[in-house]
């Protein structure tokens, strides 16, 4: 079969400490598999997307929701869904969006009291004649839509909230620190491109505080005939430069992924105090190219295809 997927990337077996250096090395597979990539070390969710993918080929949208749901239902990440670490009045509120490679869209920011975020968006998506819900309306909509509402604080993330409130301190550095949000980018054998973002954002922020993961074109964003690409890190920074919208428009001038991303955070870095903070983004194209990079060092991304699943680490501006 004619190789028509090329990759910015390396294997798992070359060790996360060589990556660095390496990973701009593009590497040809051999076939049309499908292709998943997720920020952070989401191996769970990467695989529950790509074994979908291959067994219902199609299903785009389901197999990338199911994947994020996995992660929104993990008690143990603290910056997605159930078990999210709370605003600083101790409430849970969620940040979520999904894109096709229709190019339609769907959006929840400040949700409270129920666990799928995605899922919400996607309902936004499908069922609803808007792009994005907000805070008891995004709720509202939710409760009509059959989802049920879930005390989303966790014995985990109750536990952390009351040892921070003993010294409430609040700064963009320390509390932007955790990173776990979901977004995950998933490509199939037709070729066709999607893509979702889930957080509970920043821990202890200022209750109504809404970052980049909801935001179309800031968190997330996709266009079927180029690429796609989701961010992560701190949203105050990613949502004053279009960070995922700009790496689409670089991919469509002919920059590489890893290239387009780049572009990206040097906006970031040229046009804010960026000391202390840290945002990374993933992307790939139509060609099934995949690259990343971050401001800093220590932003990692996962890839599943045919060759397996493998956690990158990306190249950083600092
Ligand atoms: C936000 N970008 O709310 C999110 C935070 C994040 O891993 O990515 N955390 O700003």
């Amino acid at each position: 079969m004619i190789s028509r997927r090329r990759f910015s990337q390396i294997s798992a077996a070359m060790g996360l400490s060589l990556m660095n250096s390496v990973n701009a090395l593009s590497i040809k597979t051999q076939n049309s598999s499908p292709i998943v990539v997720s920020t952070w070390n989401n191996k769970k969710a990467n695989q529950i997307a790509y074994d979908a993918l291959i067994e219902e080929p199609g299903a785009l949208l389901d197999a990338i929701e199911s994947a994020v749901n996995s992660v929104e239902e993990n008690e143990k990440d603290l910056s997605v869904g159930y078990g999210g670490l709370p605003d600083n009045s101790g409430k849970v509120s969620l940040d979520a969006c999904i894109m096709d490679h229709k190019h339609n869209a769907g959006s929840v920011c400040f949700l409270r009291d129920i666990v799928h975020a995605v899922s919400v968006a996607r309902k936004v998506m499908e069922e609803s004649p808007h792009v994005m819900l907000a805070g008891q309306g995004a709720q509202d909509f939710a409760l009509e839509h059959g989802f049920e509402k879930t005390n989303m604080l966790s014995e985990q993330a109750e536990k952390a909230y009351l040892k921070w409130k003993k010294n409430p301190v609040f700064s963009p550095e320390i509390n932007g620190e955790r990173h776990d949000t979901i977004g995950l980018l998933a490509m199939d054998s037709a070729s066709d491109l999607s893509g979702a973002c889930s957080t509970s954002g920043l821990s202890y922020k200022t209750p109504g505080r809404v970052g980049d993961s909801p935001i179309i074109g800031s968190g997330l964003y996709v266009d079927n005939k180029v690429g796609a690409a989701t961010a992560t890190g701190l949203g105050e920074l990613i949502m004053k430069c279009c960070s995922t919208f700009l790496v689409v428009e670089k991919m469509k001038q002919g920059l590489s992924p890893e290239n387009a991303c780049r572009y990206a955070i040097e906006m970031i870095v040229e046009t804010q105090d960026y000391s202390g903070k840290q945002a990374g983004l993933i992307a790939i194209n139509k060609q099934g190219e995949v690259g990343a990079y971050a401001i800093q060092k220590g932003f990692i991304y996962t890839v599943a295809d045919a060759d397996g699943i493998r956690v990158l680490e990306s190249n950083y501006y600092l």
